[in-house]
C-alpha cells in the first residue's frame, strides 16, 4: 500500500495526523484479528469530507496503530496517552434542572451510548456469524428489562420501508447505506443482523449492529436531561449484569470510532436558537466554552433544519458520564440565556 493522496483541503484529523512518517512506522503492522492501517484509513481517505475518518476494527487497533490514533484522541477529548478513563453513572451527582421549564426552546433530549461486546470483533471487519451473535446476545439481554424499558424487536430484515421511513423521521432509526461506515466495512451483509429494539412510549431504544454492536438510547421531548438520564442508566444496569462489554482502563468503553471511546455516551437537545443562528461566532463562543458540538437535526453529517439545532458533548473520554451531561446541561443554559438576550425587544 502507497502513502495514499490526501487533498491540501481535507480537514479531517486523519488528514492532520496520517504524515508519511506515521504512516511508514505502521504500514505493515496489523493486529492478532488481520486488522490493518488500510482498514484503519479506508473511510476517511474515501470521504475526504470526514471529520476524523478513521476506525478500530478491534481493542488492539489502539495500541497497533497508536502513532495514529493518540494523537487524534488527543485533539478530539483532550486525553493523553497516560490519563485514565473513569465512569460516574449516578444520577444524584447531576444537577441538571430542566433548563426550558416553559418548553419555549428545547423539542428533544436523547442520551446514548455505545458498547462492543467484549473479545468480539469490531463491526469494520465483525464476520456475519459474530454480528449474529451480537443480535441474538443482545435480545437475551433485552428480554430482562421489565415495565417502562420493556418493548419490542424490529429487525431490519424484512422490515417495511414505510416502517424502517417513519422511524428513521421520527429521529429513533439510523440511517441505511451511511458512505462514511460503508468506506469502513460497516455495511456488509446489510441488513442482516441489524435492527432496533423499543419500548412502548418510544423513549428507550437499541440499535444494534450500527456502527458500534449496541447503540443504547432515551429519549423524549422536553429537557427533562435527567429523567432521560435516569431511564438510560436503569436500562444499562439490566443490560450490563447479561453482557460484558469491551472496557479498559485508559479508554474506556471501546468503541469503533476514537471519538466514542471512554463514556461513549452523547448527549443532545434539539433545541431552536433563532437568534442565534443569526450570530454563529456568538453561537460557536458558547459551544466551545462548554465543549459543546453543533450538528444538523437529522444526525452527524447533516444540515441544520431551520434554527432547530443538535446540541451535544464533544469530549467523550477522560470525562466522567455525569460530566458530559453535566456540560450539556450548563452549556444548554447559557445559550438560552444568550438567545433571550438577543431577541427583538
Ligand atoms: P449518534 O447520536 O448515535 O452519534 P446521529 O448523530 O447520527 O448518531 O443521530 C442519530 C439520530 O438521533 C438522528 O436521527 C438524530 O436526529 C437523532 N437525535 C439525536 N439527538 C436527538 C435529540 N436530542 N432529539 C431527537 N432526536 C435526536
Ligand atoms: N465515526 C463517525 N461517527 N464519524 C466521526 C465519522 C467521521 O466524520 O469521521
Amino acid at each position: 500500500m502507497d502513502y495514499p493522496k490526501l487533498p491540501k483541503k481535507c480537514k479531517s484529523l486523519l488528514c492532520k495526523y496520517l504524515t508519511p512518517k506515521v504512516f511508514d512506522t505502521l504500514k505493515n503492522k496489523k493486529t492478532i484479528n488481520g486488522f490493518t492501517l488500510e482498514l484503519v484509513i479506508n473511510s476517511g481517505v474515501q470521504n475526504i469530507d470526514s471529520s476524523i475518518g478513521v476506525y478500530a476494527g478491534d481493542e488492539e487497533s489502539y495500541t497497533t496503530f497508536a502513532a495514529l490514533f493518540d494523537p487524534i484522541i488527543k485533539e478530539y477529548h483532550g486525553f493523553d496517552t497516560q490519563d485514565k478513563h473513569t465512569s460516574n453513572l449516578n444520577p444524584d451527582d447531576l444537577n441538571t434542572p430542566n433548563p426550558d421549564s416553559e418548553g419555549k426552546f428545547i423539542v428533544s433530549t436523547r442520551i446514548r451510548v455505545g458498547r462492543n461486546i467484549d473479545n468480539m470483533h469490531l463491526g469494520a471487519v465483525i464476520s456475519q456469524g459474530q454480528r449474529d451473535l451480537v443480535e441474538s446476545t443482545a435480545l437475551k439481554a433485552l428480554s430482562a428489562l421489565e415495565g417502562e424499558l420493556a418493548g419490542n424487536y424490529y429487525p431490519l430484515l424484512g422490515m417495511t420501508k414505510e416502517l424502517q421511513d417513519d422511524l428513521y423521521k421520527e429521529h429513533l432509526l439510523f440511517k441505511e447505506g451511511d458512505r462514511f461506515l460503508d468506506a469502513a466495512g460497516y455495511n456488509r451483509n446489510w441488513p442482516d443482523g441489524r435492527g432496533i429494539y423499543h419500548n412502548h412510549d418510544k423513549t428507550f431504544l437499541v440499535w444494534i449492529n450500527e456502527e458500534d454492536q449496541l447503540r443504547i438510547i432515551s429519549i423524549q421531548q422536553g429537557g427533562d436531561i435527567k429523567e432521560v438520564f435516569i431511564r438510560l442508566v436503569s436500562a444499562l444496569k439490566v443490560i450490563e449484569t447479561e453482557v460484558t462489554f469491551a472496557y479498559n482502563n485508559h479508554l474506556g468503553y471501546i468503541t469503533s470510532c476514537p471519538t466514542n471511546l471512554g463514556t461513549a455516551m452523547r448527549a443532545s437537545v434539539h433545541i431552536t436558537l433563532p437568534n442565534l443562528a443569526k450570530d454563529m461566532d456568538a453561537f460557536k463562543a458558547i459551544t466551545d466554552k462548554y465543549y459543546l458540538q453543533i450538528r444538523g437535526i437529522n444526525g452527524e453529517h447533516s444540515a441544520n433544519e431551520g434554527s432547530v439545532y443538535d446540541i451535544s458533548n464533544q469530549r467523550r473520554l477522560g470525562i466522567t458520564e455525569v460530566q458530559a451531561v453535566q456540560n450539556l446541561h450548563d452549556g444548554v443554559v447559557a445559550l438560552i440565556g444568550a438567545e433571550k438576550t438577543l431577541a427583538p425587544k
